[in-house]
Protein backbone atom coordinates (compact mmCIF):
# COMPACT_ATOMS: atom_id res chain seq x y z
CA UNK A 1 0.00 0.00 0.00
CA UNK A 2 2.75 2.42 1.17
CA UNK A 3 5.07 3.66 -1.64
CA UNK A 4 8.04 6.00 -1.85
CA UNK A 5 7.71 9.29 -3.74
CA UNK A 6 11.18 8.24 -5.61
CA UNK A 7 9.51 5.04 -6.70
CA UNK A 8 6.86 6.92 -8.83
CA UNK A 9 9.01 9.57 -10.10
CA UNK A 10 11.35 9.05 -13.43
CA UNK A 11 14.19 7.64 -11.98
CA UNK A 12 16.74 10.14 -14.23
CA UNK A 13 15.49 12.74 -11.26
CA UNK A 14 17.61 12.28 -8.29
CA UNK A 15 15.72 13.13 -4.87
CA UNK A 16 17.56 14.90 -2.07
CA UNK A 17 17.42 13.23 0.89
CA UNK A 18 16.71 15.94 3.71
CA UNK A 19 16.58 15.61 7.58
CA UNK A 20 13.79 12.76 7.40
CA UNK A 21 15.08 10.05 6.11
CA UNK A 22 11.36 8.26 3.90
CA UNK A 23 9.22 10.70 2.62
CA UNK A 24 6.28 8.56 1.85
CA UNK A 25 3.59 10.00 -0.77
CA UNK A 26 -0.05 10.45 0.46
CA UNK A 27 -2.29 10.34 3.59
CA UNK A 28 -3.97 7.21 2.67
CA UNK A 29 -0.52 4.77 2.13
CA UNK A 30 1.26 6.61 4.71
CA UNK A 31 3.23 4.16 7.28
CA UNK A 32 6.03 5.82 9.03
CA UNK A 33 7.09 9.54 7.95
CA UNK A 34 10.77 9.50 9.21
CA UNK A 35 11.61 10.29 5.75
CA UNK A 36 11.30 13.16 3.62
CA UNK A 37 11.93 13.78 -0.11
CA UNK A 38 12.13 16.22 -2.27
CA UNK A 39 13.48 16.61 -6.15
CA UNK A 40 16.84 17.62 -6.79
CA UNK A 41 15.91 20.27 -9.00
CA UNK A 42 12.72 21.23 -10.91
CA UNK A 43 11.12 18.66 -13.14
CA UNK A 44 9.44 20.30 -16.62
CA UNK A 45 7.79 17.74 -18.68
CA UNK A 46 5.16 19.97 -21.01
CA UNK A 47 5.79 22.60 -23.02
CA UNK A 48 3.05 24.79 -21.77
CA UNK A 49 2.22 25.79 -18.32
CA UNK A 50 -0.95 24.81 -17.96
CA UNK A 51 0.05 21.13 -19.81
CA UNK A 52 -3.00 19.30 -21.39
CA UNK A 53 -3.86 17.64 -17.87
CA UNK A 54 -4.68 21.30 -16.63
CA UNK A 55 -6.10 22.72 -19.47
CA UNK A 56 -8.82 19.56 -19.41
CA UNK A 57 -9.37 20.20 -16.08
CA UNK A 58 -9.82 24.21 -16.06
CA UNK A 59 -12.30 23.37 -18.97
CA UNK A 60 -13.99 20.82 -16.68
CA UNK A 61 -14.37 23.47 -13.53
CA UNK A 62 -15.29 26.54 -16.33
CA UNK A 63 -18.94 24.84 -16.64
CA UNK A 64 -19.58 25.54 -12.73
CA UNK A 65 -16.89 28.31 -11.77
CA UNK A 66 -14.68 31.42 -13.17
CA UNK A 67 -11.13 29.92 -14.10
CA UNK A 68 -9.48 33.14 -15.01
CA UNK A 69 -6.98 33.25 -12.51
CA UNK A 70 -6.24 29.83 -12.77
CA UNK A 71 -2.34 28.89 -13.32
CA UNK A 72 -2.17 25.34 -13.65
CA UNK A 73 -3.66 22.39 -11.12
CA UNK A 74 -1.20 20.86 -8.83
CA UNK A 75 -1.10 17.58 -7.11
CA UNK A 76 -0.88 17.99 -3.68
CA UNK A 77 -0.39 14.74 -2.78
CA UNK A 78 2.91 14.16 -4.60
CA UNK A 79 4.13 17.63 -3.84
CA UNK A 80 6.99 17.56 -1.43
CA UNK A 81 9.24 20.33 0.25
CA UNK A 82 9.87 23.33 -1.34
CA UNK A 83 8.44 21.76 -5.07
CA UNK A 84 4.95 21.47 -5.91
CA UNK A 85 3.79 19.43 -8.43
CA UNK A 86 1.11 19.37 -11.11
CA UNK A 87 -1.14 17.29 -12.61
CA UNK A 88 1.15 17.08 -15.52
CA UNK A 89 4.42 15.70 -14.25
CA UNK A 90 6.00 18.91 -13.54
CA UNK A 91 7.60 19.87 -10.19
CA UNK A 92 8.00 23.73 -9.80
CA UNK A 93 10.36 24.82 -7.02
CA UNK A 94 7.96 27.31 -5.94
CA UNK A 95 8.88 30.61 -4.52
CA UNK A 96 5.43 31.85 -3.98
CA UNK A 97 4.26 29.49 -1.94
CA UNK A 98 0.21 29.85 -2.11
CA UNK A 99 0.62 33.77 -2.19
CA UNK A 100 2.90 33.05 0.35
CA UNK A 101 0.97 30.85 2.77
CA UNK A 102 3.24 27.76 3.30
CA UNK A 103 5.67 27.78 6.04
CA UNK A 104 7.19 24.58 5.57
CA UNK A 105 6.70 23.61 2.20
CA UNK A 106 4.23 21.07 0.80
CA UNK A 107 3.41 17.30 2.57
CA UNK A 108 5.96 18.18 5.86
CA UNK A 109 5.90 14.73 7.83
CA UNK A 110 5.34 16.51 10.97
CA UNK A 111 2.57 17.93 9.66
CA UNK A 112 1.19 15.16 7.97
CA UNK A 113 1.81 12.94 11.45
CA UNK A 114 -0.77 15.08 13.52
CA UNK A 115 -4.17 13.49 11.98
CA UNK A 116 -2.85 9.78 12.57
CA UNK A 117 -3.77 10.82 16.23
CA UNK A 118 -7.07 10.53 16.91
CA UNK A 119 -8.01 12.74 19.56
CA UNK A 120 -6.50 15.78 16.66
CA UNK A 121 -8.83 14.07 14.26
CA UNK A 122 -11.95 14.74 16.46
CA UNK A 123 -10.21 18.38 16.61
CA UNK A 124 -10.63 18.69 13.11
CA UNK A 125 -14.23 16.80 12.88
CA UNK A 126 -15.97 18.56 15.21
CA UNK A 127 -15.40 22.33 14.31
CA UNK A 128 -16.69 24.38 17.23
CA UNK A 129 -18.77 27.64 17.02
CA UNK A 130 -15.78 29.24 19.25
CA UNK A 131 -16.71 31.81 20.72
CA UNK A 132 -20.07 30.23 22.59
CA UNK A 133 -18.38 25.88 22.76
CA UNK A 134 -14.98 26.51 22.80
CA UNK A 135 -13.17 22.72 23.39
CA UNK A 136 -11.59 21.89 26.88
CA UNK A 137 -8.15 22.18 25.47
CA UNK A 138 -8.90 25.73 23.44
CA UNK A 139 -7.26 27.90 26.55
CA UNK A 140 -4.78 26.15 27.12
CA UNK A 141 -3.99 26.08 23.35
CA UNK A 142 -4.45 29.25 23.19
CA UNK A 143 -1.98 30.44 26.09
CA UNK A 144 0.77 27.87 25.12
CA UNK A 145 0.38 28.47 20.90
CA UNK A 146 -0.58 31.87 20.13
CA UNK A 147 -0.24 33.95 23.07
CA UNK A 148 3.59 32.43 22.92
CA UNK A 149 4.42 33.98 19.74
CA UNK A 150 2.18 37.41 20.81
CA UNK A 151 4.36 40.66 19.86
CA UNK A 152 6.07 42.01 22.37
CA UNK A 153 3.34 44.16 24.69
CA UNK A 154 -0.09 42.26 23.11
CA UNK A 155 -1.65 40.64 25.75
CA UNK A 156 -5.43 39.45 23.91
CA UNK A 157 -5.88 37.38 21.02
CA UNK A 158 -9.33 37.55 18.79
CA UNK A 159 -9.13 34.77 16.61
CA UNK A 160 -10.41 34.41 13.29
CA UNK A 161 -10.72 32.95 9.71
CA UNK A 162 -8.94 34.58 7.29
CA UNK A 163 -6.64 37.99 6.69
CA UNK A 164 -9.53 40.28 5.39
CA UNK A 165 -11.61 39.12 8.26
CA UNK A 166 -8.95 39.92 10.83
CA UNK A 167 -8.50 43.23 9.44
CA UNK A 168 -12.69 43.70 8.92
CA UNK A 169 -13.17 42.83 12.41
CA UNK A 170 -9.89 44.31 14.25
CA UNK A 171 -11.21 47.70 12.35
CA UNK A 172 -14.41 47.44 14.21
CA UNK A 173 -12.41 46.98 17.71
CA UNK A 174 -10.28 50.11 16.99
CA UNK A 175 -13.87 52.09 16.54
CA UNK A 176 -15.67 50.67 19.89
CA UNK A 177 -12.56 51.44 21.31
CA UNK A 178 -12.80 54.97 20.39
CA UNK A 179 -15.75 55.59 21.19
CA UNK A 180 -15.52 53.66 24.27
CA UNK A 181 -12.78 56.95 24.79
CA UNK A 182 -15.29 59.82 25.22
CA UNK A 183 -18.26 57.81 26.49
CA UNK A 184 -16.41 56.16 29.40
CA UNK A 185 -18.49 53.54 31.58
CA UNK A 186 -21.86 55.05 30.91
CA UNK A 187 -23.81 53.02 28.54
CA UNK A 188 -25.35 53.62 24.90
CA UNK A 189 -27.91 56.32 24.96
CA UNK A 190 -31.43 55.00 23.37
CA UNK A 191 -30.46 57.59 20.43
CA UNK A 192 -27.34 55.64 19.64
CA UNK A 193 -29.19 52.38 20.03
CA UNK A 194 -32.26 53.38 17.97
CA UNK A 195 -30.06 55.42 15.02
CA UNK A 196 -27.67 52.47 14.51
CA UNK A 197 -30.64 50.04 13.22
CA UNK A 198 -30.52 52.57 10.35
CA UNK A 199 -27.12 52.69 9.81
CA UNK A 200 -27.48 56.79 11.37
CA UNK A 201 -25.08 58.58 13.65
CA UNK A 202 -24.51 58.53 16.70
CA UNK A 203 -25.26 54.57 16.74
CA UNK A 204 -23.52 54.14 13.46
CA UNK A 205 -20.82 57.31 13.77
CA UNK A 206 -19.12 58.57 11.07
CA UNK A 207 -15.10 57.55 11.84
CA UNK A 208 -12.61 56.58 9.11
CA UNK A 209 -9.14 54.12 8.88
CA UNK A 210 -6.33 55.94 7.35
CA UNK A 211 -5.12 53.40 4.97
CA UNK A 212 -2.01 54.15 2.48
CA UNK A 213 -1.77 53.94 -1.62
CA UNK A 214 -0.74 50.66 -2.51
CA UNK A 215 -1.97 49.26 0.54
CA UNK A 216 -3.74 45.71 0.00
CA UNK A 217 -5.47 44.79 3.42
CA UNK A 218 -8.28 42.32 2.03
CA UNK A 219 -11.19 42.07 -0.66
CA UNK A 220 -13.88 41.98 1.86
CA UNK A 221 -16.20 45.36 2.08
CA UNK A 222 -14.93 46.83 4.62
CA UNK A 223 -11.39 46.34 4.15
CA UNK A 224 -11.78 46.91 0.98
CA UNK A 225 -12.05 50.63 1.51
CA UNK A 226 -8.19 50.32 2.85
CA UNK A 227 -7.14 48.36 -0.16
CA UNK A 228 -5.91 50.64 -3.31
CA UNK A 229 -3.36 48.49 -5.16
CA UNK A 230 -5.04 47.45 -8.24
CA UNK A 231 -8.49 48.64 -9.67
CA UNK A 232 -9.77 45.45 -10.69
CA UNK A 233 -10.18 44.64 -6.66
CA UNK A 234 -12.23 47.53 -6.01
CA UNK A 235 -14.38 48.83 -9.40
CA UNK A 236 -18.32 48.44 -8.87
CA UNK A 237 -17.72 48.05 -5.39
CA UNK A 238 -18.97 50.74 -2.67
CA UNK A 239 -16.19 51.98 -0.61
CA UNK A 240 -16.01 54.17 2.47
CA UNK A 241 -14.81 57.82 2.20
CA UNK A 242 -11.76 57.36 4.05
CA UNK A 243 -8.38 58.98 3.96
CA UNK A 244 -5.28 57.28 1.89
CA UNK A 245 -2.10 58.49 2.36
CA UNK A 246 0.71 58.26 -0.06
CA UNK A 247 3.47 55.49 0.86
CA UNK A 248 7.03 56.14 0.46
CA UNK A 249 8.32 55.27 -3.18
CA UNK A 250 12.16 54.67 -2.50
CA UNK A 251 15.19 55.04 -4.81
CA UNK A 252 17.25 51.99 -4.54
CA UNK A 253 19.95 50.99 -3.56
CA UNK A 254 18.77 52.56 -0.59
CA UNK A 255 22.29 53.88 0.58
CA UNK A 256 22.82 55.89 -1.86
CA UNK A 257 20.05 57.67 -1.92
CA UNK A 258 19.49 58.29 1.94
CA UNK A 259 19.01 61.87 2.00
CA UNK A 260 15.97 61.49 -0.84
CA UNK A 261 14.88 58.49 0.98
CA UNK A 262 13.98 60.54 4.01
CA UNK A 263 12.13 63.43 2.41
CA UNK A 264 10.16 60.91 0.91
CA UNK A 265 9.58 59.73 4.64
CA UNK A 266 8.55 63.44 5.69
CA UNK A 267 6.29 63.98 2.82
CA UNK A 268 4.12 60.86 3.11
CA UNK A 269 4.30 61.52 7.10
CA UNK A 270 2.82 64.96 7.30
CA UNK A 271 0.67 63.56 4.58
CA UNK A 272 -0.68 61.41 7.51
CA UNK A 273 -0.99 64.39 9.67
CA UNK A 274 -2.56 66.99 7.18
CA UNK A 275 -4.96 63.86 6.00
CA UNK A 276 -5.89 63.26 9.95
CA UNK A 277 -6.71 67.06 10.39
CA UNK A 278 -8.96 67.44 7.36
CA UNK A 279 -11.03 64.46 8.54
CA UNK A 280 -11.97 66.00 11.27
CA UNK A 281 -12.75 68.86 10.06
CA UNK A 282 -15.31 67.08 7.57
CA UNK A 283 -16.49 65.19 10.82
CA UNK A 284 -15.19 61.81 10.17
CA UNK A 285 -12.19 61.47 12.22
CA UNK A 286 -9.39 59.16 12.28
CA UNK A 287 -9.80 56.89 14.58
CA UNK A 288 -6.80 54.26 13.38
CA UNK A 289 -4.80 53.40 10.89
CA UNK A 290 -3.47 50.22 8.97
CA UNK A 291 -0.31 49.83 7.43
CA UNK A 292 1.59 46.87 6.12
CA UNK A 293 5.06 46.48 6.94
CA UNK A 294 6.00 45.94 3.87
CA UNK A 295 3.27 46.75 0.68
CA UNK A 296 3.21 43.15 -0.39
CA UNK A 297 0.26 42.86 -3.37
CA UNK A 298 1.06 47.08 -3.94
CA UNK A 299 5.14 46.18 -5.22
CA UNK A 300 6.82 45.02 -1.85
CA UNK A 301 7.15 48.78 -1.07
CA UNK A 302 9.15 49.47 2.09
CA UNK A 303 9.55 52.14 4.50
CA UNK A 304 12.20 52.83 6.71
CA UNK A 305 12.04 51.98 10.87
CA UNK A 306 12.41 55.54 11.15
CA UNK A 307 8.62 56.33 9.10
CA UNK A 308 7.07 53.55 11.34
CA UNK A 309 8.40 54.96 14.59
CA UNK A 310 7.21 58.91 13.20
CA UNK A 311 4.09 57.25 11.99
CA UNK A 312 3.56 55.87 15.74
CA UNK A 313 4.40 58.99 16.82
CA UNK A 314 1.23 61.07 15.02
CA UNK A 315 -1.03 57.89 16.34
CA UNK A 316 0.01 58.61 19.58
CA UNK A 317 -0.06 62.44 19.33
CA UNK A 318 -3.38 62.29 17.57
CA UNK A 319 -5.35 59.74 19.70
CA UNK A 320 -4.97 57.32 16.27
CA UNK A 321 -4.89 53.61 17.11
CA UNK A 322 -2.37 51.70 14.83
CA UNK A 323 -2.89 48.27 12.96
CA UNK A 324 0.00 46.80 11.68
CA UNK A 325 -1.26 44.11 9.05
CA UNK A 326 1.29 41.49 8.99
CA UNK A 327 -1.07 39.03 7.33
CA UNK A 328 1.80 38.57 4.16
CA UNK A 329 4.67 39.82 6.27
CA UNK A 330 4.25 37.33 9.83
CA UNK A 331 5.33 34.16 10.19
CA UNK A 332 9.27 34.46 10.29
CA UNK A 333 10.15 34.94 6.15
CA UNK A 334 11.44 38.50 6.89
CA UNK A 335 14.08 37.31 9.42
CA UNK A 336 11.80 38.08 12.66
CA UNK A 337 8.91 36.51 13.05
CA UNK A 338 6.61 39.58 13.18
CA UNK A 339 8.65 42.24 10.24
CA UNK A 340 7.73 45.26 12.54
CA UNK A 341 10.17 43.48 15.08
CA UNK A 342 12.41 45.40 12.47
CA UNK A 343 11.52 48.62 13.66
CA UNK A 344 12.30 49.12 16.65
CA UNK A 345 9.32 50.89 17.59
CA UNK A 346 9.16 52.62 20.73
CA UNK A 347 5.11 51.18 22.14
CA UNK A 348 3.74 47.67 21.04
CA UNK A 349 1.56 48.73 18.00
CA UNK A 350 -2.11 48.51 19.00
CA UNK A 351 -3.12 45.81 16.73
CA UNK A 352 -1.54 43.27 14.99
CA UNK A 353 -3.47 41.23 12.33
CA UNK A 354 -1.97 37.63 11.08
CA UNK A 355 -3.49 34.67 8.98
CA UNK A 356 -1.72 32.74 5.95
CA UNK A 357 1.65 31.24 7.27
CA UNK A 358 -0.38 31.31 10.43
CA UNK A 359 -3.01 29.04 9.19
CA UNK A 360 -5.42 30.78 10.89
CA UNK A 361 -6.77 34.47 10.60
CA UNK A 362 -6.94 36.69 14.05
CA UNK A 363 -5.70 39.80 15.71
CA UNK A 364 -3.69 40.50 18.84
CA UNK A 365 -4.57 43.33 20.67
CA UNK A 366 -4.21 44.66 24.50
CA UNK A 367 -6.85 45.24 27.15
CA UNK A 368 -8.48 48.35 25.14
CA UNK A 369 -9.07 46.94 22.04
CA UNK A 370 -11.28 44.10 23.47
CA UNK A 371 -15.12 45.28 23.90
CA UNK A 372 -16.57 44.93 27.20
CA UNK A 373 -19.81 43.67 26.28
CA UNK A 374 -19.96 40.36 24.73
CA UNK A 375 -21.64 39.41 20.91
CA UNK A 376 -19.59 42.55 19.57
CA UNK A 377 -16.94 40.97 17.90
CA UNK A 378 -18.03 37.40 17.31
CA UNK A 379 -19.12 35.02 14.33
CA UNK A 380 -19.86 31.05 14.01
CA UNK A 381 -16.14 29.96 13.85
CA UNK A 382 -13.91 32.73 15.13
CA UNK A 383 -11.24 30.25 13.63
CA UNK A 384 -10.64 26.85 14.06
CA UNK A 385 -8.92 24.73 16.21
CA UNK A 386 -7.55 22.25 13.89
CA UNK A 387 -5.43 24.90 12.55
CA UNK A 388 -4.04 25.40 15.68
CA UNK A 389 -2.80 22.09 16.10
CA UNK A 390 -0.97 22.48 13.03
CA UNK A 391 0.69 25.62 13.85
CA UNK A 392 1.64 24.57 17.13
CA UNK A 393 3.64 22.02 15.10
CA UNK A 394 4.96 24.44 12.71
CA UNK A 395 6.65 26.50 15.73
CA UNK A 396 8.20 23.47 16.98
CA UNK A 397 9.93 22.89 13.97
CA UNK A 398 10.93 26.63 13.39
CA UNK A 399 12.63 26.11 16.57
CA UNK A 400 13.94 22.60 16.51
CA UNK A 401 15.18 23.24 12.57
CA UNK A 402 16.59 26.63 13.06
CA UNK A 403 14.56 27.64 10.86
CA UNK A 404 14.79 31.76 11.30
CA UNK A 405 18.48 31.13 11.24
CA UNK A 406 17.86 29.23 7.77
CA UNK A 407 15.99 32.62 6.13
CA UNK A 408 18.73 34.82 7.16
CA UNK A 409 21.18 32.06 5.46
CA UNK A 410 19.46 31.77 2.46
CA UNK A 411 17.67 34.99 2.27
CA UNK A 412 21.24 36.38 2.70
CA UNK A 413 22.38 34.65 -0.53
CA UNK A 414 19.41 35.10 -2.48
CA UNK A 415 19.63 38.46 -2.61
CA UNK A 416 23.33 38.93 -3.27
CA UNK A 417 22.42 36.66 -6.31
CA UNK A 418 19.49 39.03 -7.21
CA UNK A 419 21.63 42.39 -6.82
CA UNK A 420 24.29 40.48 -9.01
CA UNK A 421 22.06 40.02 -11.93
CA UNK A 422 20.34 43.24 -11.19
CA UNK A 423 23.75 44.66 -12.19
CA UNK A 424 24.62 42.08 -15.39
CA UNK A 425 21.27 42.88 -16.60
CA UNK A 426 20.49 46.44 -16.04
CA UNK A 427 18.17 47.09 -18.63
CA UNK A 428 16.29 44.71 -17.30
CA UNK A 429 16.72 44.60 -13.35
CA UNK A 430 16.84 46.90 -10.78
CA UNK A 431 15.61 48.21 -7.09
CA UNK A 432 16.41 44.70 -5.83
CA UNK A 433 14.96 44.82 -1.79
CA UNK A 434 13.57 43.12 1.38
CA UNK A 435 14.28 41.37 4.36
CA UNK A 436 15.13 37.60 4.90
CA UNK A 437 14.10 35.52 1.89
CA UNK A 438 10.83 38.24 1.91
CA UNK A 439 11.66 40.14 -1.58
CA UNK A 440 11.37 41.39 -4.90
CA UNK A 441 13.06 42.79 -7.51
CA UNK A 442 11.67 45.61 -10.14
CA UNK A 443 11.56 44.80 -13.88
CA UNK A 444 12.33 47.19 -16.97
CA UNK A 445 7.91 47.31 -17.78
CA UNK A 446 4.94 44.96 -16.67
CA UNK A 447 5.61 43.32 -19.82
CA UNK A 448 8.73 42.33 -19.68
CA UNK A 449 8.28 41.34 -16.10
CA UNK A 450 4.96 39.25 -16.69
CA UNK A 451 7.36 37.44 -19.49
CA UNK A 452 10.08 36.73 -16.90
CA UNK A 453 7.12 35.15 -14.44
CA UNK A 454 5.94 32.86 -17.44
CA UNK A 455 9.86 32.15 -18.49
CA UNK A 456 10.45 31.46 -15.26
CA UNK A 457 7.38 28.76 -14.56
CA UNK A 458 8.76 26.90 -18.20
CA UNK A 459 12.25 26.97 -16.54
CA UNK A 460 10.93 25.00 -13.12
CA UNK A 461 10.53 27.80 -11.10
CA UNK A 462 6.91 29.27 -9.44
CA UNK A 463 7.59 32.86 -8.45
CA UNK A 464 4.48 35.75 -8.35
CA UNK A 465 4.22 39.01 -9.22
CA UNK A 466 2.73 42.31 -7.37
CA UNK A 467 2.78 45.73 -7.99
CA UNK A 468 2.77 46.79 -11.95
CA UNK A 469 6.78 45.85 -12.77
CA UNK A 470 7.80 43.58 -9.50
CA UNK A 471 8.65 39.87 -9.27
CA UNK A 472 8.36 38.73 -5.43
CA UNK A 473 9.66 35.53 -3.66
CA UNK A 474 7.82 33.92 -0.85
CA UNK A 475 9.65 30.71 -0.35
CA UNK A 476 8.96 28.29 2.87
CA UNK A 477 11.00 28.59 5.16
CA UNK A 478 12.24 25.29 4.85
CA UNK A 479 14.32 27.46 1.59
CA UNK A 480 18.03 26.93 1.74
CA UNK A 481 21.04 27.96 0.23
CA UNK A 482 20.73 25.69 -2.41
CA UNK A 483 17.31 26.37 -3.73
CA UNK A 484 17.89 29.75 -4.12
CA UNK A 485 21.13 29.00 -6.48
CA UNK A 486 18.85 26.64 -8.33
CA UNK A 487 16.20 29.85 -8.95
CA UNK A 488 19.29 32.11 -9.53
CA UNK A 489 20.28 29.87 -12.05
CA UNK A 490 17.33 29.42 -13.89
CA UNK A 491 16.49 33.43 -13.56
CA UNK A 492 19.63 33.76 -15.15
CA UNK A 493 18.90 31.72 -18.00
CA UNK A 494 15.86 33.37 -18.44
CA UNK A 495 17.20 36.97 -18.66
CA UNK A 496 19.80 35.84 -21.50
CA UNK A 497 17.25 34.68 -23.10
CA UNK A 498 15.13 37.87 -23.31
O1 LIG B 1 -5.78 38.91 -4.82
C1 LIG B 1 -6.00 38.68 -3.61
O2 LIG B 1 -7.11 38.65 -3.08
C2 LIG B 1 -4.84 38.49 -2.74
S1 LIG B 1 -3.41 38.15 -3.38
C3 LIG B 1 -2.64 38.19 -1.90
C4 LIG B 1 -3.48 38.47 -0.92
C5 LIG B 1 -4.74 38.62 -1.38
N1 LIG B 1 -3.05 38.67 0.34
C6 LIG B 1 -3.92 38.74 1.41
C7 LIG B 1 -3.77 39.82 2.42
C8 LIG B 1 -2.56 40.51 2.62
O3 LIG B 1 -1.48 40.23 1.88
C9 LIG B 1 -2.50 41.51 3.59
C10 LIG B 1 -1.25 42.26 3.84
N2 LIG B 1 -3.59 41.81 4.32
C11 LIG B 1 -4.75 41.16 4.16
C12 LIG B 1 -4.88 40.16 3.22
C13 LIG B 1 -6.18 39.44 3.08
O4 LIG B 1 -6.05 38.13 3.49
P1 LIG B 1 -7.05 37.01 2.96
O5 LIG B 1 -6.74 36.81 1.50
O6 LIG B 1 -6.74 35.85 3.81
O7 LIG B 1 -8.41 37.52 3.17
Amino acid sequence: MSYILVNVLPKAHAYVKTKYSTYVSGINCMKTYSTYWEPKEPIVRTKTIPGPKSTELKSQLSTVQSTGTIQFFADYEKSAGNYIFDVDGNALLDVYTQISSVPLGYNHPKLLNIFKDESNLKTMINRPALGVFPGKEWPEKLNSILMNIAPKGLNKITTMMCGSCSNENAFKSIFIWYQNKTRGDAGFTTEEIDSCMINMAPGAPKLSILSFKGAFHGRTLGALSTTHSKYIHKIDVPSFDWPIASFPQYKYPLDENVAENRREDEKCLSEVQSLIDAYKKKDKPVAGIIVEPIQSEGGDNEASPEFFQALQKICKTNGVALLIDEVQTGGGSTGKFWCHEHFDLEYPPDVVTFSKKLQLGGYFHNNDFAPKEPYRIFNTWMGDPSKILLLEEILKVIKDEHLMTNVEAAGKVLKQGLLNLEKEFPQLLNSTRGRGTFLAVNCSNSKVRDSIVSTLRLNGVQTGGCGEISIRFRPALIFKEAHANIVLDRFRKVLRSM
